[in-house]
């Protein structure tokens, strides 16, 4: 018999929302329960066009909006073979940030609908959950101050927030709204409990296509 895939489990949410560090503490947890985990983060910016959206993000050069938007899309493609080599393997992969801020940052801008910025997604690996971490702007200013990176405004992010909320309403993947005000281990604790039944689910499931 085949040994059974991993699940493959999305963070989502606002900027300080505590992603980095949650991804970081379900993959620590789900090894230290013996069960196979890494973690990966999109943008991935050590591959060539990972280093193009870095540049971009660090405002050393400038892209065309529709060009980034695509950059950012062909990030997550080209890292496919090895998402589904390691989701065969049994390996759960827990991804901080995927198509999803794809769309939401991108359509965020003037002149983009999310229906445009979702299609060279279309067929990615579909996630077995998607936790959207949800933090109001207040709370997280709380956390620090923006970074000096493209984006990294609250009119912005006020206006990403907006696209995640229309997001959320597609059934067609399975969302789960995170509390993020609460300490880290109580936020740790909802989302362990999420990922051990998405791992379960996904014994027993063949991977999806994402808005297919
Ligand atoms: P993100 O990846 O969503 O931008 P991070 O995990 O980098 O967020 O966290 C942003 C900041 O907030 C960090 O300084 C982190 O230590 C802090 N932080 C994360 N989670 C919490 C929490 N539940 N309560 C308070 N501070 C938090
Ligand atoms: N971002 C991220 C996008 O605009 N599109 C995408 O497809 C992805 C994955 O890049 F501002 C934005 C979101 C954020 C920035 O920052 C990445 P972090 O700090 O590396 O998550």
């Amino acid at each position: 018999m085949a040994s059974k895939r991993g699940a493959l489990i999305v963070l989502e949410g606002v900027d300080r929302a505590g992603k980095t560090t949650q991804c970081k503490k379900l993959v620590q947890a789900l090894q230290a329960s013996g069960r196979p985990a890494e973690m990966m983060r999109f943008p991935d910016r050590t591959t060539t066009i990972g280093q193009l959206i870095s540049a971009y993000l660090e405002k050393k050069s400038d892209l065309e909006d529709h060009t980034v938007h695509l950059l950012f899309s062909a990030n997550r493609w080209e890292l496919v073979p090895l998402m589904k080599q390691q989701l065969d393997r049994g390996i759960t992969l827990v991804v901080d940030r995927y198509a999803f801020s794809g769309v939401a940052f991108t359509s965020a801008k003037p002149g983009f609908c999310m229906d445009w910025c979702m299609k060279p997604d279309v067929g990615l690996p579909k996630p077995d959950l998607v936790m959207f971490l949800q933090l109001n702007p207040a709370e997280a200013a709380l956390r620090g101050q923006f970074g000096s990176e493209r984006y990294e405004t609250s009119a912005f992010q006020k206006s990403v927030q907006q696209k995640f909320k229309q997001l959320m309403k597609d059934p067609s993947v399975n969302w789960k709204v995170i509390d993020a005000s609460k300490n880290v281990d109580d936020v740790h604790d909802d989302i362990k409990h999420h990922s051990l039944n998405a791992i379960s689910a996904a014994e027993n499931t063949p991977l999806g296509e994402l808005w297919k």
